[in-house]
Formats: structure tokens, sequence, C-alpha cells
């Protein structure tokens, strides 16, 4: 896409490509790169244009449009065919739509949307984010792994979060921690960052799909005020704004590798380290709140099949599957 191509030119010169470069570059016309830029304009791109000296791109603006995402994507198969929406109803839903439709859709398919209307969160909750500042985006895969593997695939998107809020955002900052509330929620500074909504369509030993949903508060800065007080976003913590094109393409960068090393053994083993130690509630005291009963105990971490190991008051080991289980910290949320 002619878009894409002179958005990478413009931003890795930083300075004035002429029209003739680009057009040279691209055996395009003179009109066709003038359509291009202002179409790019017209998404919101300041590019400069200057008579004789061409082209430069003053500033990039945090849009998550097909040709700056295209631009930004450097994966190896995640996403390298993907849909992009100024508004949906729900990324997670759309990707189903589109494998009812469409049998062969491939693995690694990614739907990405702007401004996501009617997110979906676990059991029948609602995940909440305006327009314009969030990411809300699912990958469809297609694994040969046995379904009741499909689990773990959320472990890993919540590790790949936290790969991908460190590249971007928080680097060596000693001011903001990213973290796991078991099994799935991200948190930044101890309050929620991005919620995973894994769906699967499949037999009982055959799986057809599964879809990943994920939702990061990116740039938002004021919640609703039911979840005001244990929600937050990358601007509010790191206290600036970010590209959320180049998050998507971290989260799935960081996706791919964590995969690599799942598929080889199809367990959590070659993961759990770094995971146990992304965990909030590590050797800390947790209670569990199952339906079968609430205990509390001490949390060891995951074991390598995503279970939480608890040590329980008692003296006995628990391993808590996630499923209808919640774990809350004594003293709050997480
Ligand atoms: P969850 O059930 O763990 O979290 C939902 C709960 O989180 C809500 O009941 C509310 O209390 C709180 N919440 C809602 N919105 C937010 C928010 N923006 N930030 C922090 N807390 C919030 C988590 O479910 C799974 C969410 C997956 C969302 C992705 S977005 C792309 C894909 N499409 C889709 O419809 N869902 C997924």
């Amino acid at each position: 896409m002619l878009k894409t191509e002179i958005l990478k030119i413009l931003r890795e010169k930083s300075d004035y490509v002429s029209g003739q470069e680009l057009c040279d570059a691209f055996g395009v016309s003179r009109t066709a790169v003038w359509k291009a830029v202002n179409s790019l304009k017209n998404d919101g791109f300041m590019i400069d244009s200057v008579t004789n000296r061409g082209y430069r791109l003053q500033e990039t603006p945090d849009v998550l449009t097909k040709s700056e995402l295209e631009s930004r994507l450097n994966t190896r198969w995640l996403g390298r065919e993907f849909v992009c929406f100024d508004e949906i109803d729900s990324t997670n839903t759309e990707l189903k739509r589109m494998a009812a439709a469409n049998p062969n859709l491939k693995s690694g398919v990614l739907a990405v949307t702007d401004n996501q209307v009617a997110g979906r969160g676990r059991r029948g909750r609602a995940w909440t984010a305006p327009a314009g500042v969030n990411v809300a985006m699912s990958f469809l895969l297609k694994p040969g792994f046995a379904p009741d593997r499909a689990s773990m695939l959320t472990i890993i998107a919540a590790l790949a979060v936290v790969r991908g809020v460190e590249e971007i955002a928080i680097r060596a900052r000693e001011d903001v921690r990213c973290s796991i509330k078991w099994p799935n929620d991200v948190l930044l500074n101890n309050k929620k960052l991005c919620g995973i909504l894994t769906e699967m369509s499949s037999e009982l030993d055959f799986i057809h799909y599964v879809i990943v949903g994920i939702g990061i508060n990116v740039n938002i800065e004021e919640f609703p005020d039911d979840i005001k007080e244990t929600a937050t976003s990358i601007s509010l913590e790191c206290g600036q704004k970010i590209s959320r094109a180049s998050l998507v393409d971290a989260v799935l960068r960081a996706f791919e590798e964590l995969y690599d090393i799942f598929v080889g053994t199809c367990d959590l083993s070659g993961l759990m380290e770094e995971y146990n130690s992304r965990l909030a509630s590590m050797n800390v005291p947790v209670r569990v709140l199952d339906p079968k009963g609430e205990f509390t105990g001490i949390s060891r971490g995951i074991n390598s099949e995503g279970e939480l190991i608890v040590d329980r008051d008692d003296g006995t080991t628990e391993l808590v599957y996630a499923g209808e289980v919640s774990v809350r910290g004594i003293y709050g949320y997480v």
C-alpha cells in the first residue's frame, strides 16, 4: 500500500524527501504520491510540503489506521493479515463472524479497532473504553494442540502485554511497575491496565480456532466512576502519551516469541519463571474465592499447567485452576 510505504520513508528520514524520490522509489506518478500524502494528512499526520524540497513528517499523531499499523508492524506471522475498523462492536465478535463466514481464515489474522462500542469481558462482563485512546484487538489462532491447553494462551497473552508495555512505555523506569494478577489481568502500579478474553471453538479433542482478545488502557485520562478506583492507563502512570500502533506491534512480537516457546512443550515450563517474577501476589497472603468454599493461604506462583499454587493456612497445598475461581489479596484488589 503506497500510503504505508510513504509513511515508512518519511518516518525513517525525518527530513524532507522529494516527491521525485518517492515516485522513483515506488514507480508511481507524482499525482499518486500527492494523493497518498493528502490521504495521510486526512488521517491526522502533520506533513509539511515545500516546493522544491518535498515532504517532511512533522508529527506522528496517535492514530490507529490501517497504514499507521501496517507501517509499524514488524511481526513474522501474527497480524500479517489484519482488519482495522474505525468503530466496531467487539473485535472478538468480529473475528468470530469472519471465522464463520470463511472456514479457511488464516491463523494469525488480527482485528483492531479505534473504537470498540460493545467490548466484552469474561463471563458476560463488559469492557469499556472511549474512542481513540485505547487498544482493542483480537487475533485468531488455529493451533494443533489439544483443547485443554488453550487456557494457557491467556497466560501467554498477559506476559506478552507486560513485555510490550515494558518495551514501549517503561524501559528502565523505577517508579512504574507492570505486573500480573493471576491469571490474566495486567496491572500498572497495582491497578488494572489490561483485560484479556480468550474464546474457543472446539470439539472434545480438536480446536477449530481460538480468539485472544486484548484490551489495553493506553492514553485514556479518566475512567467511569465504577472502575476509577481499580483501573489505570499507561499515560496516567507514565505521564506520557504513547503510540498505540507501536504498542500493538510490541505486544504481538512478544506473543510470537512466547508462543514459540510454549508450543515446544505445550505447557508453561519454559515461561513460568518469567510469569512468576511478574506476579503481583507472589509469596504473599491471598484469599481464594472458590464457589466450593473460600480459603486463605500464601500464593507460590503458577506451575507448568498455569495453576496457582497456594499453601493453605492448614499446611496443605492447593492447586487453583482459573475457571470460576478468583484470587484477592488479603488487603484489597491485588
Ligand atoms: P474481566 O471480566 O476480567 O474484566 C471486566 C471488568 O473489568 C468489568 O466488570 C469492570 O469492572 C472492569 N473494567 C471494564 N472496563 C475496564 C477498563 N477499560 N479498564 C479496567 N477495568 C475495566 C477482561 O474481562 C477481558 C477484557 C477483554 C477486552 C478485549 S478488548 C478486545 C477484545 N474484544 C472484546 O470484546 N473483548 C476483548
